[in-house]
């Protein structure tokens, strides 16, 4: 890993040399992905699926080969990806396609550790059917309650929405069994990959999940596209949310019949410049490989857990480095995080402060937010060294 080839790495932020540490909420684009994207405008830019000149032939080109090599990216076939906006419009679809297979009674089963956009679908979904939302709970260390599985699990449940990678606590949670379980019930999974697809090898068909959705965006690439991947079966019998140009294959005055997979979905002119920037991307990650990304992101939790632990007064949420992704909640006790927040900012340091768009989650940690560092494959030691030594400046301020 070069980490010349991020340009955004060589600024400084109030004087200081940018450590950045949101990568959870988005993380930094190689040039590979920027030039990717200046290639598409420079030299090919045109509406795909449409038109027979040049460059339309190979703007098409360019985004179906996005599409294929999305698809091996994480063991799917080409008909199972779908491009979206981002892992929040993945799900939303999801659970509007639900609606019309929800009815009172039905239960939908999330994790008490879900991102908003992995509930307020859920919920609207539940608000416009009748059926009914349960939690699987979360023990003291921040990882699902497995026990509880078989019993939340049930012959009512129609759905089960998990994340793989908390974005707060960073467990990685045990997806093959939830399938294995849920689908014993007859029960549908759909997997909340936006945390784990950039950091660690995920294969569809060995978790055998139903659904799965992640961002472009927190994998180096661009922003403004995202991937939803559903077995085919179930996506071919899936009515569409979008309807327009693209997604059909005959209209009338009357009525209309839809393409094939995955363009049903598509409707519209869809993120062309996006889905390059995208297939960048994924040859950069594969360039290095996922285990060695996943290693690396270990390897740094594990320093700065440690480096965290040896302080006094801190507060750390979630379960041990080697049980989670490369995220690190925490308070120091009596600081709001904001506070902390800041002043890591002025030492040139980026982290999210907040409730991380987890608010039930927050609750029921019993705080209003945290700090959270989250680490990717460009971030060093030395950087979390800077990171402690700010963090105690943080303290002595705050404490004084
Ligand atoms: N979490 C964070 O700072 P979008 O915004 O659609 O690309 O991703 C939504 C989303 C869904 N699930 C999980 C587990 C996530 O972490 C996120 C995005 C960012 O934690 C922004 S709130």
């Amino acid at each position: 890993m070069n980490r010349n080839d991020f340009p955004i790495l060589k600024r400084k932020v109030h004087g200081k040399d940018l450590v950045y540490f949101d990568n959870a909420a988005t993380t930094q684009k190689p040039r590979q992905v920027i030039e990717a994207i200046k290639k598409y405008y420079e030299e090919y830019n045109s509406n795909v699926h449409r038109a027979v000149h040049q460059l339309s032939a190979e703007a098409t080109e360019a985004y179906d080969k996005a599409h294929e090599k999305a698809a091996e990216f994480i063991n799917a076939e080409f008909e199972e990806i779908i491009f979206t906006k981002n892992t929040t419009e993945s799900i939303n679809i999801v659970a509007n396609s639900f609606l019309s297979k929800l009815k009172p009674g039905d239960e939908i089963v999330l994790t008490q550790m879900e991102h908003h956009s992995n509930i307020v679908p859920w919920q609207q979904a539940a608000k416009k059917t009748g059926a009914r939302i349960k939690y699987i709970e979360i023990d003291e260390k921040g990882e699902l309650k497995l026990q509880q599985l078989r019993k939340t699990i049930t012959d009512k449940t129609k759905i089960v929405a998990v994340t793989h990678v908390s974005n707060v606590l960073g467990t990685i949670n045990p997806i093959k069994k939830i399938c294995r379980i849920a689908h014993e019930k007859g029960a549908t999974v759909l997997v909340d990959a936006a945390q784990s697809v950039p950091h660690m090898p995920v294969d569809v068909k060995e978790l055998d999940c139903d659904f799965l959705a992640f961002s472009a965006h927190k994998m180096l690439g661009p922003t403004g596209i995202g991937v939803l991947y559903g077995k085919k079966d179930i996506l071919g019998q899936m009515e569409p949310m979008m309807f327009g140009g693209d997604m059909i294959k005959e209209v009338t005055f009357e009525t209309a019949s839809w393409n094939e997979l995955p363009w049903k979905f598509e409707a519209g002119t869809p993120n062309m410049a996006g889905a390059a920037g995208l297939a960048a991307a994924i040859d950069y990650l594969k360039s290095i490989g996922m285990d060695k990304i996943r290693q690396h992101d270990y390897e740094l939790t594990k320093y700065a857990t440690e480096k965290l632990q040896s302080m006094e007064g801190i507060e750390i949420y979630g379960p041990s480095p080697e049980k989670k992704g490369s995220v690190i909640s925490f308070n120091l006790k009596n600081v709001h995080p904001h506070d902390v927040s800041s002043i890591l900012d002025s030492e040139g340091i980026a982290v999210r402060g907040g409730h991380h768009c987890a608010m039930p989650l927050m609750k029921l940690l019993g705080i209003q937010g945290s700090v959270r560092a989250s680490f990717y494959l460009y971030n060093t030691k030395e950087e979390i060294d800077l990171f402690a030594k700010a963090l105690e400046k943080a303290r002595k301020i705050m404490n004084d």
